[in-house]
């Protein structure tokens, strides 16, 4: 048997997930995983640590320390609680693009089916409080279309995004009841500062007033957030044949503010909050 999207992998081949650091001759796969049914991942591996503790205790009543299969390396973390498999992704596509084919990899090793992905994020938010939690029903890139752009083999490819609008509702409604959740258009870029129209970058040539036209062109398309990861997220998974979803907090108000808020313990309140609309919506599922 050989993975549906690259002919060149075989079930029972010898391979080296160098990121993840996991040998296919050194450990089961399908003993390990072939229960997973989730696959949540977040860009700050001390955050997804966090998440798998919750998660442990949450759906088995395990309080220990959550093993690490990834503990080999400093690239990525990886843990399992019950059927979710739990990892970090970094800070943008590129770093995104390396563990999910990764994570790929290990689901088809481990034949695992029907494997939902859910990317745990921050954001900043474009018209919306900070704290609120933002269920993205599309994707845009930085020119606000709806088009992953990537390189292959030398060439741009521009793929269209696809959300998964069933999805994006069941997330929806199994949480708008008890938290402040938001679903809307997703600007996803490749850089923090300038392609999310910060000024306060070491970078910057534009003003306030270009600054100002940018936010008011996102909000006429509908946007809402602006992150780095989600277009990547949704092509990828909609290319490997993968249900997925991005549920992101926004740390800070682009109409307000560039700067998100120092107050750690209110960065870590808000961080948890997709944890618990997740929980809730897996919960659902079982
Ligand atoms: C949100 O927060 C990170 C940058 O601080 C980045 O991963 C993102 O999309």
């Amino acid at each position: 048997m050989e993975l549906k999207t690259n002919p060149h992998i075989k079930l029972n081949a010898d391979d080296y997930l160098y990121h993840l650091d996991l040998e296919t001759s050194k450990l089961d796969f399908k003993k390990e995983f072939n229960d997973v049914k989730f696959v949540c991942i977040g860009g700050s591996p001390t955050r997804m640590l966090n998440f798998a503790k919750f998660m442990s205790k949450q759906l088995t009543g395990n309080t220990e320390e959550p093993r690490n299969y990834a503990k080999g390396t400093d690239r990525y973390c990886l843990y399992k609680a019950g059927p979710v498999l739990i990892a970090n992704h970094g800070i943008g596509t590129a770093s995104l693009s390396v563990v999910l084919n990764e994570l790929f990899k290990l689901l088809f090793y481990a034949q695992c089916s029907n494997v939902i992905f859910l990317r745990l994020g921050t954001c900043g938010g474009i018209g919306v409080e900070g704290g609120t939690v933002v269920i993205t029903d599309k994707a845009v890139n930085g020119e606000l279309e709806p088009i992953f752009s990537y390189m292959k083999l030398g060439k741009r490819i521009n793929s269209p995004t696809y959300v998964d609008s069933d999805l994006v509702n069941e997330i929806y409604n199994c949480c708008k009841d008890n938290f402040n959740v938001a679903r809307g258009t997703t600007c996803s870029v490749d850089c923090f500062y300038e392609a999310q129209g910060r000024l306060d970058g070491a970078l910057c040539d534009y003003f306030e007033n270009d600054k100002q036209d940018f936010i008011k062109r996102l909000q006429d398309k509908g946007v809402i957030n602006m992150e780095m990861e989600g277009l990547g997220l949704f092509s990828y998974c909609h290319r490997a044949g993968f249900k997925a979803a991005m549920i992101a907090v926004t740390i800070v108000n682009r109409l307000v503010e560039d700067v998100p808020t120092s107050e750690i313990d209110v960065i870590k309140e808000w961080e948890e909050r997709p944890f618990k609309v997740a929980l809730q919506f897996i919960r659902s599922k079982l």
